[in-house]
Parts: structure tokens; sequence; C-alpha cells
């Protein structure tokens, strides 16, 4: 599939709701879904669509990349009248009734409605999610170029680790490290959590220093090509206790019966429950989260939902998170986390990163 049928494959989601819901146009707003439908990356335009025009309204930062980046959008650069030319554009593609994304703000929509006088707009941000969550070729590719980089980032950075470092040393020399591989940023703040700060589900990484038998939580991902990659090892410092041990491979056996009884047909909610059925059985449910995982692509945290009661039907295409985790206020904690991929007949572990990985 080329680029241009990359994107008509996905506006033809778009016309499918319109469709569905008598409207003649569609806007929008958020980054990721006018990369998504059009693959304009920057940081402002309103993506306007009907049946036989895409346009694209943004500023003059913006044009001369606007116009390689899409194919067959028509660019509209905008002044200091932002909101007057979208609200006239709306006009002139002859727009009635449009959906715009819900996720926009008051500040935002309240002064266009004045400018668009009497245009019907309907709210929609699910079914735009639910088209994103199964992920076309194109976006399986920077997925898995996205963990790549990670990943080769992270086997570059294990040599280097060493008790008596700081947390913050870690996180610093894996950033430069992914980037070295091709990432082009952090996909979000990286985690870092050694010893008794490892049960801070989402602990930043500090001066504290890293100690002989420390648990050390880092989850970590990258983007590329505007695709997030997402990981955690639980590393193990020097001579890890029985106890923590215990604690360590109990996880692991989540995370091993979590992605085995992934395949098509089955319930977001039927993998959740096959992890906590191994921490229920040892009675420490009450110290694991609520969920296991969640979809990734353009954002960090996309649909699917790995979360109890989730009856979301899992289909090939999808890419999410499988990441159990336990954590012990005051003691410490385990995570660890793959990226994977729902396919015809069962699931691709995306993630090639050894699980249990011992320093010193
Ligand atoms: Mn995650």
């Amino acid at each position: 599939m080329d680029r241009k049928e990359t994107y008509q494959k996905r506006l033809a989601g778009v016309y499918s709701y319109m469709d569905a819901h008598q409207l003649d146009g569609a806007m929008f707003t958020s980054y990721e879904n006018r990369r998504y439908y059009c693959g304009f990356t920057g940081s402002n335009g309103c993506l306007i669509i009907t049946r036989d025009k895409v346009c694209l309204v943004t500023d003059k930062r913006y044009t001369t990349q606007a116009q390689q980046q899409t194919i067959g959008v028509e660019v509209i650069e905008h002044a200091a009248n932002r909101l007057s030319l979208v609200a006239d554009t709306i006009k002139k593609c002859g727009i009635k009734k449009m959906v715009m994304e819900s996720c926009m703000t008051v500040d935002e929509y309240f002064p266009l409605k004045e400018k668009m006088g009497d245009i019907d707009v309907v709210f929609e941000q699910e079914y735009f999610l639910e088209q994103r969550m199964v992920k076309d070729a194109e976006e399986i590719a920077c997925t898995k170029a996205a963990i790549a980089a990670a990943e080769a980032g992270f086997d570059k950075l294990l040599p280097r680790l060493k008790t008596g470092m700081t947390e913050k040393d870690l996180a610093d020399e894996l950033h430069y490290l992914v980037s070295k591989e091709g990432a082009e940023a952090m996909s979000f703040g990286t985690i870092v959590g050694s010893g008794a700060r490892g049960a801070l589900a989402h602990a930043f990484p500090t001066s504290k220093k890293i100690e002989d038998g420390d648990m050390v939580v880092v989850d970590f991902g990258v983007l590329k090509d505007g695709y997030c990659s997402d990981m955690t090892r639980t590393l193990l410092f020097g001579n890890v206790s029985e106890e923590h041990m215990r604690i360590f491979n109990l996880v692991q056996e989540s995370q091993d019966k979590a992605i085995a009884a992934i395949r098509p047909g089955v319930m977001a909610k039927d993998v959740e429950d096959a992890h906590r059925a191994v921490f229920l059985r040892e009675n420490l449910d009450d110290y694991a989260l609520r969920g296991l995982g969640h979809g990734i692509g353009l954002q960090i945290h996309e649909c699917p939902r790995i979360v109890i009661g989730n009856e979301t039907v899992l289909k090939p295409g999808m890419i999410f998170t499988v990441e159990p985790g336990l954590y012990f206020p005051n003691d410490c904690g385990v995570r660890t986390e793959d990226d994977v991929l729902v396919t015809e007949n069962g699931v691709e572990n995306l993630s090639h990163t050894p699980h249990e990985i011992h320093i010193g």
C-alpha cells in the first residue's frame, strides 16, 4: 500500500462516520488525528474534511512542511485570523452539519461557534480512537522501529550499569543511548525507581544511589516516526533477597499467563483476568494495580485498555502493552512490560529484551 492509499483508507473511516450520522464534514484539531488522517506533523492546524475535499488550515511556520507531508490536501495559511479562516473554510466547503473532536477546548470552540453561525456540530472522540486501535501496516512498521531503537539503546546501557550510580545517571545514559539509536524523543517521562522507591509506580529518577540488592524498575519508551514504544524491566542489582526474587518471578509468571491468553476474539478483560489469577492465587492482589496494559500508537496511552471488565474484543492489528506489577510500599516494586501485536492466529511479542537481567 502506498502512502496515498494509506490515507485514503484512513479517511474512509471518517466517511463512514459521516454517513452513519448524516454529516457533510469533519474537523480534526488534535495533533494525533491530524497526523493520522493526513500525515501533517506540525503543532498547529485544523484539518477539515468533506466528501470531495480535504483542507488544512495552519500558519506560515508550517506551510511548506504541510505541503510536503500531505497528499491531495489543500493547505491554507492563516495569520492572526485563525478562527475566522477556519469558519470561512468550513462555509466555503459547503458544510452544514459536521463532527468535531470532543477534546477541543471550550476556549477554542465557543469563539469558533460564533463565527460559524448556524452550522450544526456533533462531538465525537471514541469512534476515532477505536479506528486508531487497529493499526495498519505502516503503523506496525513504525511501532516496530520505535521498539528496535529503544531496545538497542537499552542493550548498550546494560554493560554501563553499576551499583553506586544514581537513578538519574541511569536515566541520562539511557536517553543518550536511545537517541543515538534513532529515537526522536522519549514517549513519556522515564521512570526509574530503585529499592523502596520501586514501589512508587511512577517514580521519577532522583539522585538516590542504587545499592547492592536493589531491584530497579526502569519504565521508558521512545518515539520513532511519531509512534511510541513502551517497555519496563526490573533490573536486579547484586544480591537480591530470596523473597524479592519470589515476587520478581511471580510478576514474570503473571505476564507469561497474560500473553498466552491473547488471540483474536478474546476480550481485553480475559487477558487482565489471566494475569490477575496468579496474584490472587498468592494472596497478593492487593499489591497489584487495577489494569494490565494499554494500546500504544501515536499516543502513549490508547485503546484498547487492558483493564478489569473491558469487553473490547481483540482484533488482529491491535498493539498494546502487557505490564503486570506488584508494589510493596516502603519495600520494593517489580514490573515487567512488553509490547504485543495481535495477529491473525494469536500474538506476536514485539519486545525481545530478556526479562531477568542481573547487574554486577
Ligand atoms: Mn505502559
